[in-house]
């Protein structure tokens, strides 16, 4: 990219860690490609765990109110792009302030809303498209929807550069050594399967079925993330319905709960495992990058809006029947849950991931967009 802009990204943490997880991951990746980024955030408290070492032209800014002091900032370094995840509203006196002539003197900042991710059709017809500002100190602006997606005619997925080339190198025995996880051994090497996920109805089917079978007959070593799935795992553990068949010593079943990992850890846990449960917005994009056969557990909305959404992520995905009928006793949509079929998922997901490499991924696209939005606002 010829010119480096100086973005002000807003996140808003409502819940769990998909917010702040894209918003860090599109920072950095911005950062890395030349642009400056500051991340103004109402909780930063997630990072020290998902990007303990931060990222070198990444500012992290606290998203308070009113925003005080680190206003000034803007002084030195005018907003140029203004990038509003997920529909949060960035902060009036921040506008106010890229209105002024005092502190905006060079042309007003290309507004962009970043919406979440979908394979619906919707996305391809709303991509792109800017709708004017009717209120509040920017009225008369532009604001534009960008829309990150699986086609060409979407805003792509975050895919930093060299991430292929990393994971060809990784060494998967080293990495999980150094976490403590017990290597392979026994006569029948072992299956490993990372489980992220809230509360599936069907999780104590699953371990039951991971003790009694294991994974295609061969014994499973289950790594656990931290949080909601440690929980939601322990809880099975924990319920007073009597003894789980499982705990005997035939189980097949092994498990290590994980601490919280970096990033860049978490998607060398994707890249070690041979089947991956993944959940929300991020870890879905990062399960695809690793090319393993996974299952995902769809952020539920209250008017039952992610069940279209996933309909349409399968569809994307060209989901044998098997998957389809895991992903909807995985996601609460039938009560009959079946083994998992890893060696039947596989082909449709290293299929959809060679398809998605050959596509722009979002920050290229973004950054072109903001240059070209940037020349024509300064006219
Ligand atoms: O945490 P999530 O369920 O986030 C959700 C979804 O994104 C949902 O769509 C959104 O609407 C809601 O937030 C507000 O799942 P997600 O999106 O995968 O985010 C998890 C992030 O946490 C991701 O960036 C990976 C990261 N992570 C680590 O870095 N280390 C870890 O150990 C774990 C478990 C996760």
């Amino acid at each position: 990219m010829d010119r480096s802009l100086q973005w002000d990204i807003f996140c808003k943490v409502i819940d769990n860690h998909g917010d702040i997880g894209v918003c860090w991951r599109l920072s950095a990746d911005l950062a890395s490609r030349g642009q400056k980024v500051r991340l103004w955030v109402d909780d930063a408290s997630a990072l020290a765990w998902m990007a303990p070492e931060g990222a070198g032209g990444v500012t992290v800014l606290p998203w308070t109110e009113p925003l005080g002091l680190n206003l000034i900032r803007l002084e030195s370094a005018p907003c140029e792009v203004l990038v509003e995840a997920f529909g949060c509203e960035a902060a009036p006196e921040f506008l106010a302030a890229c209105s002024d002539p005092a502190m905006q003197e060079v042309c007003r900042p290309v507004w962009i809303n970043l919406e979440y991710l979908s394979a619906e059709s919707y996305v391809e017809r709303s991509h792109a498209l800017p709708s004017p500002v009717s209120h509040g100190p920017a009225t008369g602006w532009r604001k534009w929807f960008f829309y990150p997606g699986f086609t060409g005619a979407t805003g792509g997925l975050l895919r930093e550069p060299g991430l292929e080339s990393r994971q060809a190198a990784f060494d998967p025995e080293a990495w999980l050594a150094a976490q403590g996880i017990p290597a392979r051994g026994g006569e029948v090497a072992e299956q490993r399967v990372s489980l992220f996920c809230y509360e599936p109805p069907a999780l104590a089917t699953l371990l039951r079925g991971f003790a009694q079978h294991g994974l295609a007959g061969q014994p499973v070593r289950l790594l656990v993330a931290a949080g909601r799935a440690t929980n939601a795992v322990k809880a099975v553990f924990n319920e007073k319905t009597g003894l789980l068949p499982f705990n005997g010593e035939q189980s097949l079943l092994s498990i290590s709960y994980l601490p919280w990992l970096s990033q860049t850890d978490f998607d060398h846990l994707l890249w070690a495992c041979d089947l991956n449960f993944v959940r929300g917005e991020d870890s879905i994009v990062r399960a695809l990058w690793a090319g393993k056969p996974f299952v995902w557990q769809i952020y539920p909305q209250g008017d039952q809006a992610h069940l279209a959404k996933l309909d349409a992520f399968l569809d994307m995905l060209d989901a044998p029947s098997s998957l389809r009928l895991f992903h909807a006793a995985w996601n609460g949509q039938c009560g009959e849950v079946p083994a998992p079929q890893p060696q039947a998922w596989a082909a449709s997901v290293e299929a959809t991931r060679e398809r998605l490499q050959g596509q722009q991924d979002l920050s290229t696209q973004l950054i072109a967009f903001a240059l070209r939005a940037a020349s024509n606002q300064c006219i």
